[in-house]
Order: C-alpha cells, then structure tokens, then sequence
C-alpha cells in the first residue's frame, strides 16, 4: 500500500510530488505522524475546494432563516449556489423564512468599473422595505475586494436607516486557501456583533447546537431525540437556526460541537467570554449519538435526565433494531473511501464501522491539522501568509454576564472522562495501515479508485460521477444524494438502507466504461487543400 501510494506520486512534478507527499500518510500508531493540511492547492491541480465566500454566506450565514442575506457580486456567485447546500429551514406559523429566496446585487461591468456602492444600498433598502427581516447580510464576492467598495459604510448607513442590524462581511472569494476562512470571517462577526446582544428565558438543561447545519435534516432528528429527552434548545447554529435566538446564545449552560472546523471559534470564544464549556459530540451514527448524549447527561449530572437518556436510548434501539439487521448484512465485509470537508471524513467512520464497512482511506477538503491530529497541536502548526490574512478578534471576560454551571473542579474532573473543550481529531479514531490524504485531487481520486477498487466512495458532486463510470458505487456526503436525515438514530437506518441499496444494485456490473470499449477520440488526419 505504500507501494501504491509511491507509485501515484511518481507520476507528479519532482517539486509537485514533494509538496503532495507532505499530505498523505499511511496510519502508523507506533510512530508520531505529521499531516499538512489548510495550505494552497498547487496551481493547476484539480481540488474539490471552495472559496471564502462558500464557507462565510453558504455554510455559517446561510442557513440562519430569517436573515435576508444579500449577496454582493455579480449573479453567478448567488445563481449557482442558490439552494444546493439542502440546509433545510421550517418555520412556525407567522415567522419569517427566506430560505428558498436568492438574493444578490448582479453587479454589471459599469460596477466594477465606478464601484458597486450606490447599487449595494439599494438593493439592502429593496430588502428591508419588502421582506422586513429580523437582520440583513451583505457578503463580498472577489471583485468587491478588488475594487475596494467599502460594504462597511453601506451597512452602518442601512442599520441607522432602517433600525435593523446590517452585517458586513469581507469574504471575498479569493481569501484564504479554501471555505474555511470563510467560516471564521463568519464566526468573528457573528462573535462580535450578535451573540450576547438578546435576553430570552432559559429553561433548565439549556443547551447550543453548534456547527450543525441541518443538511437533509440531521438537525431535525437531532432535536427530536434532544426534545425526548428534556432538553432546552437555546439556539443552533446555524442549521434551521434564526438570528433572534442566536442572540441570546451566551445564555446556554452548555455548548455542543458537531462540525469543529467550521464553529470552534465561536466555541473557544464564548467559553473565554461567557463561562460556557463546550463539548464535542457526534450525532451520526448509533454509537455516537450513544455517547454523546451519555455525556451530555454526565455533565448536567442531574439523576432524572440520566435515567431518562438511557430510557430514550433503549426505546430508540429497539426501534431500528430489526430494519439494521437486514442492511447490516447487505454490508458485511465492504470497503469504503471518504473524502469530505472538514469534519464528515471523520464523523462517518463510526457509522460505516456499525454496518460493517471498513474506512480504508480517509481525507478532507480544507480541515486543518488540529480536526487530523487533535487539539494538542495547534500550538505547533506554523503560520503562513495565507491565514494570517484571516482577522483573529480578541474577547474577554463578560463580568456581568459570566457565570460557571460547574465549579472549575468538577469541570477539570470531567475534561478528563469526556470531550469538553477537546476534539482528538480523525486519525487517531483509524486503523493502522489506512490512508489519510488532505485536499485529495481528481488525479489521485481515479488512480486510488483503479488500485483499491472499494465497494463505496463517499464524497461530493465534482468526483461522484467519475467513481460511477467507473462502476464503483459513490454516496454524496456533502448532499446525501437528496436523501437524509443521516443523524441520530433513525438517520442511521436510512444511511443504511440507500448504501445497501447503492452497493448492492446490480447495475454496476453492466457498466463498461466507454474508454474500455474505443478510444475516447476517433478521427483521420487529412491534409486540407487550400482553396
Ligand atoms: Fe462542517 Fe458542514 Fe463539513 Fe463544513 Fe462544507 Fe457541509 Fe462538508 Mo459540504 S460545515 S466542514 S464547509 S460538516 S458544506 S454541512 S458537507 S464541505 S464536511
Ligand atoms: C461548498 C458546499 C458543499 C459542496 C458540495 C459538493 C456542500 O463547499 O461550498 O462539492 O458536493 O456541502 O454543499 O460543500
């Protein structure tokens, strides 16, 4: 297997071939292992990455439904994007919901030319006049930055206007190295501007989701089991999340961390600001969502909210027992390949483990090294030029609003029982003699598929299609293929069942992939006599 991997990275550039090899590794528990992640893509290479204003307006703002998010740029930036996230949103009777809307500035060459300003203001005086939102977004694209319109002034000007909250947010497209500066661009203004500033009654067990964004409705089956339970869903951020809940987020006793990469800075910040621990937990998969509410439990400590978890957990398992079984063994034995964002490469190996597929390689897009090695590393990750271009903001103690749910005791003696404030990342969960490859390109998807040949690719809409050509089975992580929930644990029975489904089709036999059949390019040369 190391063979294997020497052998895809032959075909590289000497310099190309070093620069890659620096971000791949083979599981090796007996050694101390190094991966870089969360630097530039080598120009030229075809990378599954996207952009700053991705991560920002796409993943963090946008689902926050009652928030009219205005995109400034010119059209394609919002058309393309305009509702492929599935980041569901539902509203009660009365609320606002502008989910399924698209709004953007089309900025035209006359724009870019004399600036976009007087553009922007109008489109932000059309949205509050006809939709009314709780708060409005502007979000740079990459010629905003390149022209320089000053968005800021644009928003403090609408806000004294209008008396809503208008949010400026400089994540042109082109900063950083992939989506995820986008989420701390969104994650320090969210931070600064809008939690702390609401003051809605908590009820015990006052809890934050955070960095679950409700893709195909994981959020959903998530507070349902929360809800049967007894707990106080105080905010989420951000799936089928709102800004009017958000603003009264510092109010929680405890913070739960689904996606690290995207939301941990609002984690560390609220917990230096407010008090607040937070605790990392993993809601797909049926072991996972076990412990995560154990912990949860463990944490609030309270007699009648343990002996209700184990009441939930026993009346859940029973429920799905019987389908699992069946799609357990459609599983049995099978191979799988992950490549996702920042956390679901990691998150998806418990569940696939349960059903008995075994994860041989693992990657992500854009996490850093702390979601591959764990926490204890950041210390050491080196700064670049790339995220030293990504703002830090610094917060302190909120004296007023700081308070403790657990003496500074307890809390030390349960960081050591359970995940709070800490996230181990993936490579420590894998096997030894897995891959684990960081910004994985199309060249190395298609010579990793050709040599490991696995009966599962799980991964987006760029290389879900190049698998199946190929004749290999590939499951969208990222959409879940317009099915889900995935989460929790009914989630996990219809996992289960499209993966049993998806492998097990016979169709994937009867594919012969047209370039085994002819060659892709058919022609004579002729020599063209000139008239
Ligand atoms: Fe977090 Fe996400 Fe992910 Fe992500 Fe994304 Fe996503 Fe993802 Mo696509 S926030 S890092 S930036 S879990 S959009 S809901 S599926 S790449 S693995
Ligand atoms: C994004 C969004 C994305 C893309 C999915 C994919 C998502 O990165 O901007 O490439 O299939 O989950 O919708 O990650």
């Amino acid at each position: 297997s190391k063979k294997k991997m020497d052998s895809i990275l032959e075909k590289y550039p000497p310099k190309v071939k070093k620069n890659r090899a620096k971000h791949i590794l083979l599981k090796d528990s007996k050694e101390e292992q190094e991966i870089q992640a969360n630097t530039r893509t080598v120009p030229g290479i075809i990378t599954n990455r996207g952009c700053c204003f991705a991560g920002c307006k796409g993943v963090v703002l946008g689902p926050l439904r009652d928030v009219v998010h205005i995109v400034h740029g010119p059209i394609g930036c919002s058309y393309y994007t305009w509702g492929t996230r599935r980041h569901k949103g539902r509203s009660e009777k009365g609320e606002d919901n502008f989910l399924s809307y698209c709004f953007s500035t089309d900025m035209q060459e006359s724009d870019i030319v004399f600036g976009g300003e007087k553009r922007l203001k109008q489109a932000v005086k059309e949205a509050y006049e006809i939709f009314k939102p709780e708060a409005i977004t502007i979000s740079s694209t990459c010629p905003v930055g390149l022209i320089g319109d000053d968005i800021h002034a644009v928003a403090r000007e609408a806000q004294e206007e209008f008396g809503i909250q208008v949010l400026a947010f400089d994540c042109e497209g082109y900063k950083g190295v992939s989506q995820s500066a986008g989420h701390h661009i969104a994650n320090n203004v969210l931070m600064k501007d809008v939690i702390g500033t609401g003051d809605a009654e908590t009820k015990p067990y006052a809890i934050n989701i955070m960095g679950e964004y409700n893709i195909g409705g994981d959020g959903w089956e998530i507070s349902r089991i929360l809800g049967k339970i007894g707990y106080h869903i105080v905010s989420v951020m951000t799936g089928d999340g709102t800004y009017k809940e958000l603003k009264s987020a510092h109010k929680a006793d405890l913070n739960l961390v689904q996606c690290h990469r995207s939301i941990n800075y609002i984690a560390e910040m609220i917990e230096t600001k407010y008090g607040t621990p937070w605790l990392k937990v993993n809601f797909i998969g049926i072991q996972g969502t076990i412990d995560s509410l154990r912990n949860m439990a463990k944490y609030f400590g309270d007699e009648t909210l343990i002996k209700k978890t184990e009441e939930v957990i026993k009346e859940e398992l029973e429920a799905l027992q019987k389908p699992l079984e069946i799609y357990k063994k459609m599983c049995e034995g099978k191979t799988a390949l992950l490549f996702v964002g920042g956390s679901r490469a990691h998150h998806y190996q418990g569940l696939l483990k349960e059903l008995g597929i075994e994860t041989v390689m693992a990657g992500y897009e854009f996490g850093h090294r702390d979601d591959y090695e764990g926490r204890d590393v950041i210390p050491y990750i080196k700064m670049d030029a790339d995220s030293r271009n990504i703002p830090e903001i610094h917060v302190e103690k909120d004296e007023s609003s700081y308070k403790l749910y657990l003496s500074p005791e307890k809390l030390e003696k349960l960081k050591k029982e359970m995940p709070l404030n800490r996230y181990d990342g993936m490579i420590k969960e894998m096997k030894d003699g897995s891959f684990v490859i960081d910004d994985l390109n199309h060249f190395e998807t298609e010579e990793l598929l050709k040599s490991i040949k696995p009966s599962l690719f799980c991964s987006g809409i760029k290389d879900k299609y190049v698998a199946q050509k190929m004749g290999i089975f590939s499951k969208q992580l990222h959409s879940y293929d317009y099915s889900g929930p995935y989460a929790g644990f009914r989630g996990a029975v219809i996992f289960a069942k499209d993966v049993s489904m998806g492998m097990n089709t016979p169709t994937w036999g009867f594919i012969t992939p047209p370039w085994k059949k002819e060659p892709l390019l058919e022609g004579k040369v002729v020599e063209e006599v000139a008239t």
